[in-house]
Order: C-alpha cells, then sequence, then structure tokens
C-alpha cells in the first residue's frame, strides 16, 4: 500500500516492517522532491522520518501528545497526519507552514520554531493529564542540539524530580545546524559509544533478528529488553542520576530497534529517556555529505545538490562578519559569539580568521548574553551576532547582565525584519520595542550594507550596549574592501527637504520611502525624507528641525507599529510640544506567517506604492481640512 493509497496514520500501526521501509522511501522522496522546489529543514525531516513512523506506530495519537521540539524535523510527521496533499505548499503563502501549527491537525500539540521548549511543554502536558485523570501518553522529541539550552535542563530537572511518568526522545545525530559543540554534546558522543550501551544495542539487534513479522513475539521481545534495560539502568549515566530510565543508544534508522523500545518506554510508569541515534540528511546523499548546508537550504537541484541562488550581492549576514574580521585585525580585544548559528551570521568566516576569538556557545541565547558580559567587564569587546527572534530568549540578561551594569556589549541583530518562510515564530520585528524600554542600551540600524559597516565600527567604540540592526537579504552590494565610512553616533541623515510631509525611516525601508517621495513629488507634493538610523539616542535636535519645516511626519518601519521607532518619535513629540501631525507606518499587532516579504509588505502598504497612497491621501485630507477652515 502506497503513501497515497493509506489512511494514515491508523494504517501505519498495520504495516510490517518491509511495509514500513517502503513507507519510509516514499516519504524521503516527497521531502526531497518538495524542499528542492521551495526550499525548507530538509536535513532533519530526513532524519526523522524512521522515528516518526515508529512513534506514530506505537503512540495511539493523536490521543496520545506527541511534542516535537522547533518542530522542523516533522515534515514526515506532516505527511503522515493529514497533510499530504497540501505538502507542496509547504512554507509558502496560504500553504501550510514549515513548523507544526495546531490549527493545521489536532496531531500538532504543541507550536514552536524556536528551541528546546518540548520538554517544558511535555511535562505540562503529562501533569495536567495526572491532575485531570486522564489516560493519555506523553513523549517529547529533542535533538541534541536543542538539548544544549538552559530551557531543556530545567525540564528535565523538574521531570526527574516530579517522575511524571513521561518520555523523552533524545534524537542524536551530532548535529546542530553546525556540528553541535559543548561538553554535554561530548558526554552524548561518549554515550554512543560506551561499552554497556553497544552491548545492549547488539543484544537488542541479535534479538531482533530471529523474529521475522511483528505480533505475538514481540512480548518475548518485551521481556527480554526490561532485563536489558535493567543492565543499562545498572552502567548509569547522567540521565539516570536526574531520574530517568535511560534506554539507549538505539538506532534511529532500524524499526527492529526503534519499535521494541519505544513500546517498552511507552508503559514504564517513571520517566524515561530514549537515546535514538540518527543522521542528518539520510537518504539524500548532498544533504549526508554537507548536513550543516541542508539544515534548512533554499532551493536545490535535486540530482546535483547545487542551490539555486537568487542574489549575488553579499548578504548582510557577509557584510558584518567580514567588517568585523576587518576591525579585528587592529584591535585584538575584539571577541565573536554565536549561540549554535555560526553559519545564518556568518561568523564561521571569523571562526576561521579568528579561532581563538571565535565561540559557539550552543542553543544558549541566555548565556551568550551574560558570557559576552563578563568578558566586556574583563576589557574584552565581545560582539553577539543573534537573530532578532533568538535575542527574545536572553531578555533578562541583556537588562539585568548587560544593560544594568552598562557593559559595553554589541548586539548584532541579524534577521530584523521581516524574515519570509520561516513564518510567525522567526519574524524579527519586536525587538526595536522590547530593546527601547532598557536603559543605556543604544539601538541602530542603516539604510544598507555600507551604514551597517559604519554603524559596527562606531558600536565598537561606544562605551554603552549597543544593538547595531541589520535584516536578512543582501544590501546595495557596496565594497566590502572600501574604507568603512564613520557614522557620527547618534545622527539621523537629512537626505531631502519637503514641506507638505517628510518620512522618517529607520532601516533599508529608506529605500523604499526613497522611492516612494520620487512619485510623490512627481505629483507635485514636496515631500522630504530621512533616515534616522537610530532609536537610541534618537536625533532630537535634527528631528526638531524637520518638524518645523514639514507639516506632516510620517514614520515608516519594517517592525511592529506598537512600541517601535515611531513610538519613539511620538514619545519625544508629545515630550517636546512638537505640535506637527505624526502618522506611524509599520506592521499591525499580530504574528505574521510566512510568505514572501514582499507580500506581507505590500498588504501592510510598506511597499513604494502603499507609501505612496498613505502619504498622498494623508497630504490630501490635512489640505482639504485647511482649505475648509479657512473657508
Ligand atoms: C532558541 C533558538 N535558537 C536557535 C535556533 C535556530 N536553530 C534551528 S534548528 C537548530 C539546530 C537544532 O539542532 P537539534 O536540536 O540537534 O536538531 P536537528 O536539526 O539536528 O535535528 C537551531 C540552532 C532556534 N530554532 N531556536
Amino acid at each position: 500500500m502506497g503513501l497515497n493509497a493509506m489512511r494514515l496514520p491508523e494504517d501505519v500501526r498495520k504495516l510490517t516492517i518491509t511495509q514500513l521501509e517502503q513507507l519510509a522511501k516514499e516519504l524521503r522522496q516527497t521531502i526531497i522532491e518538495t524542499t528542492a522546489r521551495s526550499g525548507g529543514h530538509i536535513g532533519a525531516s530526513l532524519g526523522t522520518v524512521e522515528l516518526t513512523l515508529a512513534l506514530h506506530r506505537v503512540y495511539n495519537t493523536p490521543h496520545d501528545k506527541l511534542v516535537w521540539d522547533i518542530g522542523h524535523q516533522a515534515y514526515a510527521h506532516k505527511l503522515l497526519t493529514g497533510r499530504l496533499n497540501s505538502f507542496s505548499t509547504i512554507r509558502q503563502l496560504g500553504g501550510i507552514s514549515g513548523f507544526l501549527k495546531r490549527r493545521e491537525s489536532p496531531f500538532d500539540t504543541w507550536e514552536a520554531g524556536h528551541a528546546s521548549t518540548s520538554l517544558s511543554a511535555a511535562l505540562g502536558m503529562a501533569t495536567a493529564r495526572d491532575l485531570t485523570g486522564q489516560d493519555y501518553r506523553v513523549v517529547a522529541v529533542i535533538g541534541d542540539g536543542a538539548l544544549t539550552a538552559g530551557m531543556a535542563w530545567e525540564a528535565l530537572n523538574q521531570i526527574g524530580h516530579l517522575k511524571t511518568p513521561m518520555v523523552v526522545v533524545v534524537n542524536d545525530n551530532s548535529m546542530s545546524i553546525a556540528p553541535n559543540v559543548g561538553a554535554f554534546s561530548r558526554y552524548l558522543t561518549d554515550l554512543r559509544s560506551a561499552p554497556a550501551y553497544h552491548r545492549l544495542k547488539q543484544e537488542v539487534e541479535g534479538l531482533l533478528d530471529g523474529i521475522p513479522v511483528f505480533g505475538s513475539p514481540i512480548k518475548r521481545t518485551v521481556e527480554r529488553l526490561k532485563d536489558l534495560v535493567h543492565f543499562a539502568m545498572v552502567a548509569g549515566n547522567v540521565f539516570e542520576e536526574l531520574g530517568f530510565h535511560y534506554f539507549g543508544p538505539v538506532d534511529g534508522h532500524s524499526f527492529d530497534d526503534l519499535i521494541p523500545v519505544l513500546a517498552h518506554a511507552r508503559d514504564v510508569q517513571e520517566p524515561v529517556v530514549i537515546h535514538v541515534i540518527t543522521q542528518k540528511g539520510k537518504g539524500y546523499r548532498p544533504a549526508e555529505e554537507n548536513p550543516g548546508v541542508f539544515h534548512g537550504p533554499g532551493p536545490f537541484e535535486i540530482d546535483s545538490g547545487r542551490f539555486i541562488k537568487s542574489s549575488d550581492a553579499p548578504s548582510y549576514s557577509q557584510v558584518f562578519s567580514e567588517t568585523l574580521i576587518q576591525l579585528a585585525e587592529k584591535q585584538s580585544n575584539i571577541v565573536a559569539i554565536t549561540a549554535a548559528m555560526p553559519d545564518g551570521t556568518k561568523l564561521d568566516k571569523f571562526a576561521q580568521a579568528y579561532p581563538d576569538r571565535f565561540f559557539d556557545v550552543g542553543i544558549a541565547e541566555q548565556h551568550a548574553a551574560t558570557f559576552a558580559a563578563g568578558l566586556a567587564l574583563s576589557g574584552m569587546r565581545p560582539v553577539f551576532a543573534v537573530y532578532s527572534t533568538f535575542l527574545q530568549r536572553a531578555y533578562d540578561q541583556l537588562v539585568h547582565d548587560v544593560c544594568h551594569q552598562d557593559l559595553p556589549v554589541v548586539f548584532a541583530v541579524d534577521r530584523a525584519g521581516l524574515v519570509g518562510s520561516d513564518g510567525a515564530t522567526h519574524q524579527g520585528v519586536f525587538d526595536v520595542s522590547f530593546l527601547r524600554a532598557i536603559p543605556n542600551l543604544e539601538i541602530a540600524m542603516g539604510k544598507d550594507d555600507a551604514e551597517l559597516r559604519g554603524l559596527l565600527a562606531g558600536a565598537l567604540e561606544r562605551p554603552h550596549p549597543v544593538a547595531v540592526r541589520y535584516p536578512r537579504g543582501s544590501g546595495k552590494g557596496h565594497s566590502l574592501s572600501d574604507p568603512i565610512m564613520p557614522i557620527p553616533w547618534g545622527r539621523a541623515e537629512w537626505s531631502h527637504q519637503g514641506k507638505d510631509l517628510t518620512l522618517i525611516t529607520f532601516g533599508p525601508i529608506y529605500y523604499t520611502a526613497l522611492a516612494a517621495r520620487d512619485i510623490l513629488e512627481s505629483r507635485g507634493y514636496s515631500v522630504g525624507l530621512v533616515n534616522a538610523r537610530f532609536v537610541k539616542p534618537l536625533d532630537v535636535d535634527l528631528l526638531g528641525k524637520v518638524a518645523a519645516k514639514s507639516a506632516l511626519l510620517m514614520t515608516v518601519e519594517e517592525h511592529v507599529v506598537a512600541g517601535g521607532f515611531g513610538s519613539a518619535v511620538n514619545e519625544w513629540a508629545d515630550g517636546s510640544h512638537i505640535a506637527t501631525p505624526i502618522r506611524n507606518e509599520g506592521l499591525p499587532d499580530e504574528f505574521i506567517d510566512h510568505g514572501p516579504v514582499s507580500y506581507f509588505l505590500n498588504l501592510y502598504g510598506l511597499d513604494t506604492d502603499g507609501l505612496v497612497r498613505k502619504a498622498e491621501s494623508w497630504i490630501t485630507e490635512m489640505k482639504t481640512l485647511a482649505a475648509l477652515r479657512e473657508r
């Protein structure tokens, strides 16, 4: 029975091992073909195909709760749970999400996108079950990368304490996006090859060799497994010390290994960790050979594994990293930090140039911020490159450890703005609001890549913490060998004067406003333009002059309006008794789903046409009102 012909996932529970293996092939083929067309998290999802089938076979989903960490590895789960026909729309506008969504399916018990939340959520579900006398089982799947985060350990700590019956599957492929790092990652590697656990594995294999199909022999298998489990427990490991039963390591691509262990663990009335070994990219050679690059690529050619590139200009992340390398040449106390994103932030290049001055701390944004604070108060100039969305996790560390002590840490806030196909959990559209509230922190965003370079250099001279934002994608293709253009700190650029209305922009949306201004001028309006560059300190001197010359002020940002750049302008105007009317253009107070950035900019009137429309109608409205008043 093929994938198309099945009632899923019920039918998975009836299949033989050979049929499951056939189904795994079909799932892989579908994942490869679809991600080749539209990009996506192919590597992690190819690695969990057998695990997904085995989980749906052993557990009575959706009655039993299956909780995936992040959700990027769950494409096979999506295909098995009602989204086979819509799978071709994944990550596209109006299509299904690249992560799990409760509104998409009752099998999606938990929504994420950020790492390391699954264990806390699963414990919540299991605790609610026990308090309300229900009977569902709870199983969480967490990667070895996600297991480097403090949050995961906070949950393990409580699960082991409460002794709540639930299963934690550790999906160990020894990769985060890049190779996993840290002492715990090394520990997992040791655990994989420890002789005691090897013996368990071999014995399970030996035991299962003689079993042709599943059915009654499984009972005997389980009995035997109990002995083996006991054997494994005697060996002792960190999970056992925390109060879990530890089963493993288990070959995550072998149904013969996976199914009996999962089935046994399911019925243990205490917390269990199953340590499953998988290969990222399994079944697609380019992804197996290059798992980092194939973590979440854009479209690619299946045969060659070559990427279909969209832009030749260096990305903002590249510009950031290359500039930091140049600055680090002259300033030996500059150090760079990433939380498991050396590729995405392009700090991998910095790591090659300065291996001793580069730190990948794992998925540990909170630690990264406080680690940077310690470095900064000891004479170093740390730069923590972090996506806007992941900086959210380090908020108390920002406030309490960095800004409260006014330590000169530079936060290179990458992917600031809309991000596109990763959708709601990844949009970088809140950071200005949450950063702006913190004393001592300075916040800047240039209009293009040349300004990013200048702002980064300037930030590293400041005696305060600074957040320098830049978006996903490429800038204007500014040459990286040109000298870095210095930017007067705290100064905006009043590029065009205008009497009817002035557009005050923050970030690269300046160029959209510039195009809008050209159109408005061609229609006879006098429109000014300001590139604000700084939210904090806000260039109030310049804004005061602009307000005196222009009848209307319109702030423009690719960020939520609530508390954003425009709010900073409003607060200044209110406090300084500026009478010039101000309107704030930006994103609405809602989570924005996946889809092309250009689509959402158009939808919210933040593209050229939208800004022209908004500015023109406001100018006309105000002129009409003024004319009426004069009559
Ligand atoms: C808090 C947070 N930081 C960073 C990321 C970016 N990220 C997405 S997947 C991933 C690697 C996860 O590794 P692992 O849990 O081992 O899963 P795998 O992809 O190897 O299956 C990272 C760092 C994230 N999603 N959330």
